[in-house]
Parts: C-alpha cells; sequence; structure tokens
C-alpha cells in the first residue's frame, strides 16, 4: 500500500528527496554498536546472537517469549521481513516457545525455523518435544543455560537480592553439567530428538551448523544447549532514551562483526 503511493508520487514527481535523511541514518547505524564478539568461557549471551546472525540466514523465523533471551534477542538478532519474529511479547507465558514452535513448523512447512529459549522457559513445556519427535517438526532450539531465572534476578538488583532465582542444582548422574542442573541433552534424547550442547563460543557456529544438518536429516526438533555465564544483565529501560548498558560498546568492527552496518571509524553524522 505505502510502495504503492509512492511509486504514484515518484511517477508525478511529487515525492520529497529523502536521499540525505537515508544515508544520514546508515551513518548512525555505523556507530554506537555494542560489543558482541566476546570470547569468555562460560559463554556471554551477545556473543551467542552474533554466531545466531552470522549461521541462520535471512529466510529464518525465530520463536521466542520471555526472559533476558527474549530481551536480548530481540536487540541483536537481525529479522528479514514480515512474520518471521513471532513472540508472546511482554510478559509472555513461560513454556511458550517449544508449542509455539511446533505451530510454526507445521504452518511454514520446508522453511528454517529457529526457538529461542531460557533454560526455564524450556523445561517449562520440555515434554512437547515428543509432539515434534512424533510429527516430524524439524526446528532448531536454542537454550541459553545460565542456571537462572535471569529476568527476575535482574530485576532483584535495586533491591539487592538474589532470592529464589537460582535453577542450579548438583546433578550427581550428570557432573557433565557442572552444576548447571536439569541435563537438557539427556531429557532432549530421551524425548526422541537430538541435542548439542556447547560450553566454548568458537565451537557455537559449528554447533549451529550441525543442527542445521541434524534437522534436515533426522526431520525432529534439534537441541543447541549453551552453557551462559550465570550473572548476565542485558541491556534495557523503561524509555529509548533511558536504556541502561552493561558492556563495553565496540572499539572496533571487529568487536561487532555482525552489525548490519559495519562499524565506522570516521563517520561524522549531521544534526
Ligand atoms: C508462566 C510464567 N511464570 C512466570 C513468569 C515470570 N517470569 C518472566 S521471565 C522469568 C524467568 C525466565 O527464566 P529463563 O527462561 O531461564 O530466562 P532468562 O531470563 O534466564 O534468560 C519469569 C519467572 C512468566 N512470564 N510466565
Ligand atoms: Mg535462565
Amino acid at each position: 500500500m505505502i510502495l504503492q503511493v509512492v511509486r504514484e508520487r515518484k511517477a508525478a514527481g511529487t515525492l520529497p528527496d529523502y536521499s540525505q535523511w537515508a544515508a544520514a541514518a546508515t551513518a548512525r547505524k555505523s556507530t554506537g554498536h555494542r560489543k558482541t564478539n566476546f570470547e569468555n568461557i562460560p559463554i556471554k549471551p551477545q556473543r551467542v546472537y552474533q554466531e545466531m546472525n552470522a549461521a541462520f540466514g535471512q529466510d529464518t523465523t525465530y520463536v521466542s517469549t520471555i526472559g533476558l533471551s527474549q530481551i536480548a534477542g530481540a536487540q541483536m538478532l537481525h529479522v528479514y521481513g514480515p512474520r518471521k519474529w513471532i513472540n508472546a511479547g511482554q510478559a509472555g507465558p513461560l513454556g511458550w516457545t517449544g508449542p509455539a514452535a511446533l505451530g510454526v513448523v507445521r504452518g511454514k512447512p520446508g522453511e528454517r525455523v529457529v526457538a529461542l529459549s531460557g533454560d526455564y522457559d524450556f523445561q517449562f513445556m520440555i515434554e512437547e518435544l515428543a509432539v515434534g519427535a512424533q510429527f516430524k517438526l524439524p526446528y532448531v532450539h536454542v537454550v541459553v543455560n545460565n542456571s537462572y531465572l535471569g529476568l527476575i534476578r535482574q530485576s532483584q538488583r535495586p533491591f539487592e537480592m538474589d532470592y529464589h532465582v537460582s535453577l542450579g542444582f548438583d546433578n550427581i548422574n550428570s557432573p557433565e553439567t557442572n552444576g548447571y542442573g536439569v541435563d537438557h541433552v539427556k531429557v532432549a534424547e530421551g524425548l526422541g530428538c537430538k541435542a548439542v550442547r556447547v560450553t566454548d563460543p568458537a565451537k557455537l557456529a559449528d554447533a549451529f551448523a550441525q543442527a542445521n544438518t541434524l534437522a534436515d536429516e533426522h526431520q525432529v526438533p534439534v537441541v543447541v544447549e549453551v552453557i551462559l555465564e550465570k550473572v548476565t544483565n542485558i541491556a534495557m529501560g523503561a524509555q529509548l532514551d533511558a536504556v541502561n548498558e552493561f558492556e563495553d560498546l565496540a572499539l572496533e568492527p571487529g568487536d561487532a562483526p555482525t552489525a548490519l552496518v559495519p562499524l565506522g571509524d570516521s563517520v561524522t553524522v549531521d544534526a
């Protein structure tokens, strides 16, 4: 509709020249980038979204619900096109992501679907993975496991509390989970799905590529569990001009390699 009007105005010669504004907007997009290329172990979430941007194509539909995972994903993942960000926004119902992803796969046969959950969102309806295995609904489910109700812990900061938000337990029968609690890989496999766990950020790219292949090959949900640092605060704020930042900004293009417009070191922006 808008494009139609623009074409008509252009043909009639009544379309204002926005090229300067467009150039200024692009220049602004090359400034103030957040750093994403962290090499820390346990992994920082920003690095996960950087690697997802590199691994999943422009045709990807993302599904997410609530938590630091959703808030960070919404700011950092690149989404191209309508109905490619399927989200129970604001205070979404934990557990929604998995079943919603199954519905999206069913509704978009043959398309790449990637779900994003925190560990608790994932556990809430984890049993639905079996539905995906039974009905051959392939998608990639990225689980960013910080072993915390991360959003609730961050919300408690002004009160100096860290109360009833830790999800870790010493799972003595899965010592490889190293205090992060539920062995999501075993549970996913037990429900007929495929799963990989990543603890080293340098291995994220391979894990996402492997997940795409496993989903295509086996036609089941594939879980990529990423072991995150337990305490991370994600940038947010009640107003666009009052967003709290917790991490460093990018100082060079390599700090934010998947930024849509690379960080420019000598860009000047007109007021
Ligand atoms: C059914 C339901 N219960 C409780 C909440 C409140 N809540 C919002 S985010 C959150 C923590 C989510 O933890 P996790 O899924 O691990 O994501 P993280 O914030 O750690 O990335 C809780 C308890 C909710 N949104 N829905
Ligand atoms: Mg969590």
